[in-house]
């Protein structure tokens, strides 16, 4: 029994020292300590030892066990710790390599346009204030001077969800809530950009949905020059120093008098080409006088306060600026034609 222990021993601890991995090791331990290995066999076997040789081989047969152990134990760290070393060896990071490029989103070129037009407004003291798109017809239409069976409606197709509720089909809805926020008391000075809606036909300048900047001033004073002023103010911040603007008559229900505003062509200097079509300007906006009436319905003595309003389109603002001919690009999220807008 003493010669099997020791030759166990032996055996098992030339084992450990042949092993080369964790998982070698492991079945070691297994086959040598575990509940079915040898030494427990001998354990297993005293009860048919004479009483003066079971305590001798009982502490034999610990001392091996624990000899064993003490190795498996000791090589086990040793071998987990050349495995850690092997893997950091296979897996380490060459920093000279050149990296993989991290691409980038850009902001959305009407985005760019829009807080571009808002920078110009507020280097001028206009607030930025924002409307619903889903409108009532009141603050849409009637409180813009535009009453039910109007012909006016007409000029601005709606998409409407119930007789009262429509998408706004202009950002001039926000004048009105302003003004009444305002409670009849001036200076009213804001921008109010914001998506909206008409059932117009999609073609290279028209969409169904587009983004409109609105513009209201009203104050004690506010004369048709200060309209003049402030957008040619505008259109040099946004278009460049050697830009001019011309205002035509126009009409709008909510604005007495009212025009459309030209600035003059970037491509040809207002001598005439293709893109102004010879005339040397190009419409972008409408604007006016807000109507005395408009000013009374939201509140305002029209005898003692006046003011002047007016409304962009930012795709066609962003097409003159960057040249784009048609209005869909910005809508069918292309990132080839995305990623060319960086703000300047
Ligand atoms: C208006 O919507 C008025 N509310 C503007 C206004 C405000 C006038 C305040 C006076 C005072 P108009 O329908 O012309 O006006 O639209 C204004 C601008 O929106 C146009 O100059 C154009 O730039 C843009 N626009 C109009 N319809 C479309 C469309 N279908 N697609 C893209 N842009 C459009």
């Amino acid at each position: 029994m003493k010669e099997r222990l020791e030759e166990l021993r032996d055996e098992a601890l030339a084992k450990v020292k042949a092993a080369e991995d964790v998982k070698s090791l492991q079945e070691v331990r297994v086959a040598y300590l575990g509940k079915k290995g040898p030494i427990t066999e001998v354990l297993r076997g005293m009860g048919k030892l004479s009483a003066e040789e079971r305590p001798v081989i009982g502490q034999m047969a610990n001392d091996v066990r624990d000899a064993i152990k003490v190795e498996v134990d000791a090589k086990e760290v040793l071998l987990e710790q050349a495995a850690i070393e092997q893997q950091l060896a296979e897996e380490s990071i060459d920093v000279t390599l050149p990296g993989r490029p991290v691409s980038s989103g850009s902001r959305h070129p009407l985005t760019i346009v829009v807080e571009e037009v808002e920078d110009a407004f507020l280097g001028l003291g206009f607030s930025v204030a924002e409307g619903p798109e889903v409108e009532v017809d009141y603050y849409n239409f009637e409180a813009l001077n535009l009453p039910k069976d109007h012909p006016a409606r007409d000029m601005q197709d709606s998409f409407y969800f119930t007789d009262e509720l429509l998408l706004r089909t202009h950002t001039s809805p926000v004048q009105a809530r302003t003004m009444e926020k305002h409670e009849g008391k001036g200076p009213v000075k804001v921008i109010c950009p914001g998506k909206v809606f008409r059932r117009d036909d999609d073609d290279a300048t028209h969409s169904h949905q587009f983004m409109q900047i609105e513009g209201l001033y009203v104050d004690e004073h506010v004369r048709m020059s200060d309209l003049k002023g402030v957008l040619e103010q505008f259109a040099k911040a946004f278009f460049g120093e050697d830009r001019e603007i011309r205002l035509r008559p126009s009409f709008f229900p909510f604005t007495e008098p009212s025009v459309e505003v030209d600035v003059s062509c970037g491509m040809c200097a207002g001598k005439g080409c293709r893109i102004c079509k010879q005339s040397g300007w190009i419409e972008v906006l409408g604007a006016g006088m807000v109507h005395p009436r408009v000013l009374e319905m939201s509140g305002f003595d029209s005898t003692k306060y006046s003011g002047f309003a007016f409304g962009m389109g930012a795709e066609r603002l962003a097409m003159l600026k960057y040249d784009i001919d048609d209005i869909r690009h910005f809508y069918t999220n292309d990132v080839r034609f995305l990623a060319q807008f960086k703000r300047a």
